[in-house]
């Protein structure tokens, strides 16, 4: 999986190049190259932002700006352009999933009230929020994007922890524990102690659907419609 990032702060990415994924990198599962769309300016002050037009308060990307990044990126034509913005639909699992799919994804970071839209009209397939919340920009949903997608990427993970993490059943995860055996008074669920791998499987099972009703009723009720 390739992954392509148009950004003004190439530098805030080194979060994401840690543990996991930074493994992933070095087995070369996944491939991240940064832009800085800010080398692409032809103005002497690096100039990358403008005035809106119509007034208002804050400043735009500018589209050509944007755009000549954009074209720096070989075989952009069969990548998918991703940009993270409020607009777009609230990344989940199953789109996480989706995504993982894809052979190359180019991801746009917005920044100050936005970018222009004639550039997002001319290279946007699809915009992705992570939430509804406002950030500073949009690096911090692309390397939420990158770290979610990545982790079904085959070999990032071992098969079996994919196949067991919630969402990935449309469940909450059960509570986990490792020793000591006694913590702070508190002991660990008899069963987990028991060998007895049905039992913790059925144990599992039932904490994960209680924990789904009490947090996240919407998601309990999604999982038994789709039983
Ligand atoms: C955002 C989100 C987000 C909006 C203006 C960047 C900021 C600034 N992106 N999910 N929530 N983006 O708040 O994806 O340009």
């Amino acid at each position: 999986m390739k992954f392509d990032v148009l950004t003004l702060f190439p530098e805030m990415f080194q979060a994401v190049k840690e543990s996991v994924i930074g493994k992933a990198i070095e087995k070369e599962l996944i491939d991240i190259n940064l832009i800085n769309i800010r080398d692409f300016s032809k103005d002497k002050h690096k100039k990358v932002d403008d005035t809106p037009y119509g007034g208002g308060a804050g400043m735009v990307m500018m589209p050509d700006v944007v755009y000549d990044a954009y074209c720096s990126i070989k075989d952009r034509e069969n990548a998918k352009v991703i940009y993270l913005s409020p607009q777009g639909k609230t990344l989940n699992q199953q789109k996480v999933e989706s995504l993982s799919k894809e052979k190359h994804i180019i991801l746009l970071c917005g920044h100050y009230e936005g970018i222009d839209q004639r550039v997002i009209d001319e290279i946007v397939d699809e915009e992705i929020s992570i939430g509804d919340y406002v950030l500073t920009g949009g690096e911090l949903p692309a390397m939420v994007l990158i770290d979610s997608v990545s982790r079904y990427i085959e070999g990032v993970l071992n098969e079996s922890s994919i196949e067991e993490e919630s969402f990935s059943k449309g469940l909450l995860e059960y509570p986990q524990y490792t020793r000591p055996e006694e913590f702070l008074g508190r002991t660990v669920p008899d069963v987990l102690k028991s060998g007895h791998h049905q039992n913790i499987e059925k144990w599992r099972k039932e904490q994960a659907i209680k924990i789904t009703g009490e947090k996240r009723p919407d998601l309990l009720k999604k999982f038994e419609d789709a039983e």
